[in-house]
């Protein structure tokens, strides 16, 4: 079904809306957010759903082993061009991230089911974890389609409840010995619609971004130890107190990177004080660093200057520092013509565009490293997610996944 100027294809608003409510509210948290995380309830009934809206669309439903859901289009050729994006959230999260590239591919699918046999086969794939809100599985459903799951993940990795990966994946109905027949060798390209999550689109009113590049990014926990003592008979100086040593790394760290100027940012969003009791001088104070930027080379010397203010604070606070790496993403750079195509669909759909840097880290980052990858942003409204105040406009996020209808179609057909 194309319709409008040259070979636009429009999805079906109605359609798109529906997807966006239903699905926005599979796993709604009491504060308006959303909070659906890997293999737990919310998340099996988003698979469920979503199977059903697949077979409704005309597609051909399929879960693989680690819970991926694919919708699929069968074309002349078994190569796929793979559209799609996660359906895990960050607790009290948005309903638009991930959840748009998921629906918006569907709707763009079921626009494209009508319009013949593709060339090659179509696919909207539900990435079944990206955020690492209850596993630090990071960039699960993706590492099960390239090969890259380590053998000890599911018996070494567990969720706050010491809750193992192995164990949450058979509740859900999955074989963690099934893992590697997830691994996919038939995809030449994969196209992922995602929400901004910041404010350049909003602020300069451009409809579509195309996203040139995907920063690095290094989580690392830094836990410090100094001495627990009685918080009336303790005088202050002579209290080697973790908290306060801690806030004072977090301070510096923070002034480090704001030195350093956009578009490298920091951000320390995870607390642990114990013993945790007004009475007592904090023994342990355990922080997360999340730092990322678009240039490697740039990240990593700020992580060196992390590292030294860590050392140095310590040292002037009497207490012990120990830093480790928890996740460490490197930038992607997205293919060039796929941009291209990108930008023509923007056009054909009578969409602004602007190619620009995504701030946040998505899927796209680890499939660009086998796999020609682009990426379609839709503005946030006033630059918010990660927050129950996400809002993207529906009619940008028709305009998005018509735009990525459109590509999809040149790439398939
Ligand atoms: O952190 C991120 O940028 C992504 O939302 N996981
Ligand atoms: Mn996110
Ligand atoms: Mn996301």
């Amino acid at each position: 079904m194309t319709n409008g100027s040259a070979d636009a294809v429009h999805v079906d608003e109605r359609l798109l809306g529906r997807y966006i409510e239903e699905l926005g509210r599979i796993g709604e948290s009491p504060d308006g957010g959303m909070s659906r995380f890997l293999y737990d309830r919310a998340w099996q009934q988003a698979r469920d759903t979503l199977v059903g809206w697949i077979r409704e669309a005309g597609l051909e439903p399929r879960v693989d082993a680690v819970g991926n859901v694919f919708g699929r289009l069968p074309g002349a050729s078994d190569r796929v061009v793979l559209t799609g994006s996660h359906v895990d959230t960050v607790p009290s999260g948005g309903k638009y991230d991930g959840a748009l590239g998921v629906v918006g591919g569907l709707a763009a699918l079921a626009a494209l089911a009508g319009s013949g046999t593709p060339a090659r086969t179509l696919e909207v794939v539900a990435l079944c974890e990206e955020e690492s809100s209850r596993f630090p599985a990071n960039f699960f459903g993706t590492r099960a389609m390239l090969g890259l799951i380590g053998p000890d993940e599911p018996q070494r990795l567990r969720d706050p409840d010491g809750v193992l990966l192995a164990d949450a994946m058979r509740e859900a109905g999955l074989d963690p010995a099934a893992i590697g027949t997830a691994e996919r060798h038939d995809l030449d390209a994969f196209l992922e619609l995602h929400i901004e999550q910041g404010r350049v689109l909003a602020d300069e009113g451009v409809d579509i971004g195309l996203v040139e590049v995907i920063p690095s990014i290094a989580w690392e926990t830094i836990t410090v130890r100094g001495r627990q003592d009685h918080a009336g008979a303790t005088p202050m100086d002579l209290r080697q107190d973790a908290l306060q040593a801690a806030a004072q790394m977090a301070r510096e760290i923070t002034g480090l990177v704001e030195q350093e100027g956009r578009p490298a940012v920091a951000t320390t969003g995870r607390w642990t004080v114990e013993p945790g009791l007004p009475s007592i001088v904090p023994g342990l104070a355990r922080f997360s660093l999340d730092l990322r930027h678009p240039d490697l080379a740039v990240r990593d010397r700020l992580l060196a200057g992390v590292h030294r203010i860590c050392t140095d604070v310590a040292q002037r606070h009497g207490v012990q520092v120990d830093v480790t790496r928890e996740k460490d993403e490197e930038p992607a750079a997205m293919d060039r013509q796929l941009l291209d195509v990108c930008r023509q669909a923007a056009e054909a759909c009578g969409a602004s565009w602007k190619e620009m840097p995504s701030g946040a880290g998505h899927d796209s980052q680890l499939m660009a490293t086998r796999v020609p990858t682009a990426m379609v942003f839709v503005p946030s409204v006033a630059g918010r997610s990660h927050t129950p105040a996400e809002y993207t406009e529906l009619a940008d996020c028709v305009r998005g996944a018509s735009v990525l209808a459109t590509a999809l179609h040149r790439l398939a057909f």
